[in-house]
Formats: C-alpha cells, sequence, structure tokens
C-alpha cells in the first residue's frame, strides 16, 4: 500500500518504520524541511523515507495521524486539498473529539480510529526505542470505513497484535478514563505514575472515575466504578516508573490534550447533565497552568 504517515513522533516513526519494513512504500509528513528523513528503530538498520512528498500524499491508499489530538483538525486542514476521497484515514491518538472534527473536515474518506499500548519513546532525531510490547486496537468510525477491516491485516503484519474492534468508541472510552485518572493529577503534583498509588490520592481517583463511569453508561459504555477502578490501578502499576504524556507537556511548557482527554469528558457530561466536579476542577487547574505560561 501507499502509506503517509502524519506526524512521525514517536508512536508515528515505530509505525512508519515496521509498516515500511513490511513492505509498503511509506513516506512521511512532518514539521521538518528535509525532503527525506531517516528512520531507526531500537537497533535495526536505519532506513530513510520521504518527507512533505507532495505525490505520495495524493497517491496515498492510506493515512496514518500520529500528530497529538490538539494538533489533529490543523494538520488535515493544511493538506485536505491534497487528500484523495478514497484514500483511508486512521487517527491513533490519546484522546477524543477528533473523529468529530475530521468526519466534517473530510466526510468522503473512509475513517478509522485505533488505540495503541505500544511503548515508544525518541531517543535522537532519529531513533526510537520501541520501549514496551503492546497491542492495538483498530474500528471504523463511519459507514466506509467499517468496510476496511482489511486495515488490521496491513497493521498486524507490521507490528503485532493487531484486533478489529467493531465497538471502537467503547475501547477509546476505556483509555479516556485511565487518561482522565493518571494524566491530570501527574501533571499537576509533577509526580510518576506509580506515586498515585499512595493512599493520599486515592480520594481524588474514587471521585475521578465515580463521575467517569456515569458519563461513559450514559453514553452506552456498559462498565462499573469497580471495573474502571481495577483498570486504573493496574496501568498505574504497570507504568509506574513513567511519566504521563501530560506530565511531560506540563513539565516542558508544551499545550497538553486536556482539551481531549477531561475537556471531553466535561462535555459529554454536559450534554447529559452529569455533574462532574473534581474533573471540572482538574481541568480548570491544568488550564490555569497552561495560561501561566502566556503571562511569564
Ligand atoms: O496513556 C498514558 C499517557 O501517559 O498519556 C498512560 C496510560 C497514562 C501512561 O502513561
Amino acid at each position: 500500500m501507499n502509506i503517509v504517515v502524519l506526524g512521525p513522533g514517536a508512536v508515528g516513526s515505530l509505525w512508519a518504520y515496521s509498516l515500511h519494513q513490511a513492505g509498503h512504500s511509506v513516506s512521511v509528513y512532518s514539521r521538518r524541511q528535509s525532503p527525506f528523513i531517516p528512520l531507526q528503530v531500537d537497533q535495526h538498520p536505519i532506513i530513510s523515507v520521504q518527507n512533505n512528498h507532495l505525490d505520495s500524499l495524493r497517491n496515498a491508499d492510506l493515512l496514518l495521524v500520529t500528530v497529538k489530538a490538539p494538533q489533529v483538525a490543523q494538520a488535515l486542514t493544511s493538506i485536505k486539498q491534497e487528500i484523495d476521497a478514497d484514500c483511508i484515514v486512521v487517527l491513533m491518538h490519546n484522546g477524543m473529539g477528533t473523529a468529530e472534527q475530521i468526519s466534517q473536515l473530510l466526510p468522503n474518506n473512509p475513517l478509522l480510529l485505533a488505540t495503541t499500548t505500544h511503548g515508544a519513546l525518541r531517543s535522537s532525531s532519529e531513533q526510537v526505542l520501541h520501549t514496551g510490547l503492546g497491542s492495538t486496537q483498530i474500528g471504523g468510525y463511519n459507514q466506509t470505513g467499517m468496510q476496511c477491516q482489511f486495515v488490521t491485516e496491513v497493521f498486524h503484519h507490521a507490528l503485532a497484535h493487531v484486533e478489529w474492534n467493531s465497538q471502537i468508541l467503547n475501547a477509546l472510552w476505556n483509555k479516556l478514563a485511565i487518561n482522565c485518572a493518571i494524566n491530570p493529577l501527574t501533571a499537576i503534583h509533577q509526580i510518576y505514575n506509580g506515586q498515585l498509588a499512595e493512599p493520599h490520592y486515592a480520594e481524588a481517583i474514587h471521585a475521578i472515575i465515580g463521575e467517569v463511569s456515569q458519563v461513559m453508561n450514559a453514553e452506552g459504555v456498559e462498565v462499573t466504578e469497580q471495573q474502571l477502578e481495577a483498570r486504573i490501578y493496574h496501568v498505574i502499576e504497570a507504568t509506574a516508573k513513567n511519566h504521563s504524556s501530560m506530565q511531560q507537556d506540563i513539565f516542558h511548557q508544551r499545550q497538553s490534550e486536556i482539551d481531549f482527554i477531561t475537556g471531553y469528558l466535561l462535555q459529554k457530561a454536559q450534554q447529559h447533565g452529569i455533574s462532574t466536579p473534581t474533573n471540572s476542577a482538574l481541568f480548570k487547574h491544568i488550564k490555569q497552568i497552561e495560561q501561566s505560561w502566556i503571562h511569564e
């Protein structure tokens, strides 16, 4: 397939490299200016892929979008004219809310959503470390996207394990719940994920989960508070020595994904008339931190 990866950060580069090694014609679109960029995963051979190559984009069968949620709409708007109406668009990032934006921007394209638990870390401008073997779920968002189940094989062949999920929004909601509990707290307190297991965070986590589970149920996602709590503490333990993406964004004074994590939750809660005082306070706190940089 002709595949373009939009936003070759750590996860995007891992996929670009893996899809290239699986025999596909892969190029990337990035903020970098050079016509070719080198890619390497761990100690595997370095490859060179075309960057910002208009013809590759025009001929793309599949566009894998791995920029962060706040950049998705802007990145796709800038190249919209060059995307063929048959090109399959796959969104892969933390958070929710971009699918609504992109299905309006590219109404005719098959739209798929994916969530992955692979760990990837950029160690230099060309090298990415595959820090954790994970799995990926993928599913259709619109009618034509739902007919693209074959993409599962393409992705699975490149970087196992990949499963088709006909209820992909449920999977994204479950990931969102984990991000709502871990990301704002670790960012505000500037702590490792594992520190959230300390007893003084239990009350806050419990309150977050209570609100998130109500919104999930109202959205038709069946889940109990107990199930969410068990999953969240499992991730806290499994990623104990990691910093969350929001902790990193706040530390480096970069715009966080709060609008597409807690912000998305609050938007849905409001539509269902569910009160969310704990998540609202966390949302405001992160926003205040982000706004304080502007005045520095
Ligand atoms: O997805 C994550 C993130 O950091 O954004 C978790 C699961 C919380 C792992 O750090």
